[in-house]
């Protein structure tokens, strides 16, 4: 079929992005019987898991927890073969997943929406793509929903000369699909948060030589991982539905065994020994060492403490460790886990830069300027991270009520009711969008409950022959109110985070996401149970 330009296809939903999410939405929809198009940039499906291939991509949160829930059969037959699972096993789980549910017919691979705009006469949003290969570039739907991901737009800061370099230039996050091999040559790698950690020790074994340039030193905990314990998987899978109910219950909707006793209240024996045996067990599981870490800057300066103690006993050249050891609140930035990241800077084909005290000047045509010395490599990776949380939604141009531009609504900061709906923007949903507990959970229990929650509002709406919900300005300026009160309580406003908006020039310090899973699923339930309270219907 020739592609046209004036075709315009309609459906009840459009989604955008075929992640975790997209997937999910779309099985969801087709169950109620609803006709949806997903529309997706990448050529495949996957989503954070399709574009974030770096050496040692891996999830934090074990593999029997990052995976759905939604499918009895599929979370029994499916099988994960080590603690936390690489990038490529993801991926092709997700692949399973879209051929086992047979999603793939209603996704456009290589379409990227570069609009959608909403029409208050019919109510409807038209979505508009560049590239793919359907018949039509258009779409227009009843319900816009976006499940672009909390961390899928590359952030590639503005430096000086950036466009000069003669070498290869890389993004953590949009990583040739072949790999690279770095077999005798040098490289160069600027940042050191999640990726830039589980990559630098690969890295490192391959090239000639390393330089890493580091902003801001970052805590790191062995990820101490294993083949999965197979005992351990019949267990969980014996009582599957019951784990992910406990799993729920806990703060960060994921299996974070927690300490109720207060790290201030510890003694050093008692510090040491928790600290010890979790260090050991790996994990991000280090937070729940204690119940005050993420709630009181005292009792997280006895965690700090340890790790830092830690760097100096793995890391063997004092000026080196000095700079590895992180001066702010341990999980303030995401914590990080690592397969032997500190002790790489013992290698002799590894040398780390300060580009904190001295800024970097510029990038050149044959590495990088910093404090008057040039250092030159072949390769240069960028492991800079992501316009987070907003940012993919930031460069559609995505219009409301009005013609109202959402990068201009949420100029001085995204503003959400649940991290749901936005006001202005009647029948849009964001899935774990800002003002949700999202990248402070495990993303894909958080993900089903927003899809479960916006599929049973699609059905209560066509059930009462509602056109369009919004959410009211009343409900989300509480709410807001609520994300920014509940952060004022915890240590994550201490620092600054790619969740505060800092890592990026000019982009509002705003705490996005909640904290607290139960007790946003309560609210969200709530909203539902008294007939969508807080948003108008017409
Ligand atoms: O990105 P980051 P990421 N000059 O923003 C530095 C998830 N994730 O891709 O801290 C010099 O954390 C920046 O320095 P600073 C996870 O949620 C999960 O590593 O801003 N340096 C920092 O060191 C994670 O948190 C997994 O001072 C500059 C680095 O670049 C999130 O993704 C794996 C700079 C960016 O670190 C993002 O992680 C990977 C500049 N101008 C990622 N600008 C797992 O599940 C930025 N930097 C394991």
């Amino acid at each position: 079929m020739t592609k046209s330009q004036n075709t315009v296809n309609d459906y009840d939903a459009v989604v955008i992005g075929a992640g975790f999410a997209g997937l999910y939405m779309l099985h969801r929809l087709r169950q109620l019987g609803l006709s949806a198009r997903v529309f997706e940039a990448g050529s495949g499906v996957g989503g954070t898991w399709f574009w974030n291939r770096y050496p040692g991509a891996r999830c934090d949160v074990e593999s029997l927890e990052y995976s759905y829930q939604f499918d009895e059969q599929l979370q029994q037959e499916w099988e994960w073969s080590e603690r936390y699972s690489p990038q490529s096993e993801i991926l092709e789980y997700l692949n399973h997943v879209a051929d086992r549910f047979n999603l793939r017919g209603d996704i456009d691979l290589n379409t990227r929406v570069a609009a959608a705009r909403y029409d208050e006469n019919t109510n409807l949003w038209t979505v508009s793509t560049t590239g793919g290969s359907s018949d039509s570039n258009t779409a227009r739907a009843r319900f816009c929903i976006m499940a672009t991901g909390c961390l899928s737009s590359a952030n590639v800061p503005d430096f000086e000369g950036i466009d000069s370099f003669k070498g290869n230039t890389y993004h953590t996050g949009q990583w040739p699909h072949g790999g690279v091999d770095f077999t005798g040559e040098t490289v160069g790698i600027i940042g050191t948060g999640s990726s830039a950690i589980q990559s630098i020790p690969l890295i490192a074994e391959q090239a000639k030589h390393l330089y890493v340039f580091q902003r801001s030193a970052a805590f790191s905990v062995p990820a101490a991982n294993r083949p999965l314990d197979k005992a351990k998987e019949a267990d969980i899978k014996s009582r599957y539905a019951e784990f992910r109910k406990h799993c729920a219950q806990l703060p960060t909707g994921g299996n974070l065994i927690m300490n109720e006793s207060l790290a201030t209240e510890a003694s050093e024996a008692e510090l040491r020994a928790e600290y010890e045996e979790r260090w050991e067990n790996g994990g991000l599981m280090f937070l729940g060492a204690f119940s005050d870490l993420l709630i009181d800057v005292k009792g997280n300066k006895t965690a700090a403490d340890f790790i830092r103690g830690k760097i100096r006993s793995i890391v063997k050249d004092l000026t080196v460790s000095d700079l590895l050891m992180p001066d702010h609140v341990v999980g303030c930035k995401r914590l990080c886990a690592d397969t032997g990241y500190y002790e790489t800077f013992n290698r002799d084909n590894v040398t780390l830069v300060d580009v904190n005290s001295v800024p970097i000047d510029s990038i050149t045509a044959m590495g990088l300027l910093t404090g008057g010395t040039e250092y030159a490599f072949d390769n240069l990776i960028f492991a800079t991270g992501f316009d987070a949380m907003t940012g993919s939604l930031s460069r559609i141009d995505i219009r409301g009520r009005n013609g109202d531009l959402l990068r201009d609504t949420w100029a001085q900061g995204p503003k959400t009711y649940l991290g749901l709906g936005t006001v202005g923007y009647p029948n849009m949903f964001t899935i774990a969008g800002p003002g949700s507990p999202s990248v402070l959970t495990n993303m894909v229990p958080s993900i089903e409950q927003h899809v479960n929650w916006i599929a049973d509002c699609i059905t209560w709406l066509d059930d009462n022959n509602y056109g369009s919900i919004e959410a009211t300005p009343d409900a989300q300026s509480d709410w807001v109110d609520h994300v920014n009160a509940v952060a004022g309580t915890t240590i994550y406003t201490s620092c600054n985070s790619w969740y505060l908006g800092a890592n990026i020039v000019g982009k509002p310090r705003v705490f996005m996401p909640l904290f607290g899973f139960p007790a946003y699923v309560e609210k969200c339930d709530e909203v539902a149970a008294n007939n969508y309270v807080g948003f108008a219907v017409t």
